[in-house]
């Protein structure tokens, strides 16, 4: 088992929050001044979703704020790009600052919103940074060649969902966007695939935690893979591990709001060598399980497919 599953999941479900919601799940994770700050996505009773925050001193038991930590704009152009919810937020630490990523849903389709922050209290939007048919999009926590960088995941009609590689001078014109990984034919990963948790800095790689899906008779599964990316040229693929590396299995990740779901939006890399990866069940519950950074690197490495 390359992941073990903290003994005490699901660590949030929807009792947990002090609002009401139906669902605590698929949430970025950061360390912030020796805490863990927890973004997480919950489906309102309306169906339509906002992102709350809790914090932990360990990273297995967090408290949520009272109050959602960001709702659908009110003015300017997020509140027209954001009118139908917020999700899937991913969280990084750049320069200073936490830049965090979020998937914006509207009757215009879905984009990416970027938000700032540097103590969790205070949220600033900077900018809509894709234009329709986008979700899942990472910003890797260093820049290259003075460039920030992403993983991004377009929609495509004529080809399966795939991740790309794109780059910006100053967070807010993205370009020079590449395909860098395909779902591969008749495999966990078939039928699209997704950034998950922010790349983690190996000494052979970026890590890449990212989504799989496979479409059954009974509707699709959702597990999580690994992939290695060049240190200094992240375009550039090292190895793509052929096995996935999580699946739905436990009671909570198989039944929920979507069955069969286990979808990762963070990961918080450990000073002993262990990373802690955060996953939605079931697109219901939060939960954490921990892993060994180098054998996550060698899954990639011993038993690798195609990229594309
Ligand atoms: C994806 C996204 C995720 C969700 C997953 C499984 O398309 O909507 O937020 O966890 O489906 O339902």
């Amino acid at each position: 088992m390359l992941i073990k599953r903290y003994a005490d999941n699901p660590i949030l479900n929807r009792d947990d929050v002090p609002y009401p919601v139906a669902t605590v799940h698929n949430a970025g994770v950061v360390k912030f001044n020796n805490r863990y700050i927890m973004i997480f996505r919950s489906h309102k009773l309306n169906g339509r979703s906002i992102l709350g925050k809790a914090e932990s001193n360990d990273g297995f038991n967090f408290i949520v704020d009272k109050k959602p930590f960001m709702v659908p704009a009110t003015a300017g152009i997020f509140k027209e790009y954001e009118e139908y919810g917020l999700e899937d937020p991913r969280i990084i630490s750049l320069d200073g600052e936490y830049l965090i990523t979020y998937s914006a849903y509207s009757r215009h389709s879905v984009r990416i919103g970027l938000a700032k922050t540097t103590d969790f209290k205070s949220v600033k939007r900077v900018s809509l940074i894709t234009e329709a048919d986008y979700r899942n999009v990472v910003i890797f926590p260093e820049k290259f060649n003075g460039l920030y960088a992403r993983l991004d995941r377009p929609h495509s009609e004529i080809s399966p969902w795939s991740i790309w590689i794109s780059y910006s001078p100053d967070l807010k014109y993205w370009g020079e966007s590449k395909l860098i990984i395909k779902p591969c034919q008749y495999h966990w990963d078939e039928m699209k695939i997704g950034p998950g948790a922010p790349p983690i800095k190996t000494t052979r790689g970026w890590l890449n935690i990212y989504h799989g899906v496979f479409p059954t008779m009974d509707g699709c599964i959702y597990r999580l893979g690994v992939a290695l990316h060049d240190l200094r040229d992240p375009s550039v693929i090292i190895a793509v591990g052929d096995e996935w590396i999580l699946q739905p299995e436990e009671q909570y990740e198989i039944t929920g709001y979507v069955h069969n779901v286990v979808f990762c939006c963070g990961a918080v890399p450990e000073e002993d060598g262990s990373v802690k990866i955060y996953w939605g069940g079931a697109d219901s519950v939060m939960c954490v399980g921990t892993a060994n950074i180098e054998q996550l690197v060698d899954h990639c490495l011993n038993k690798s497919r195609q990229p594309l």
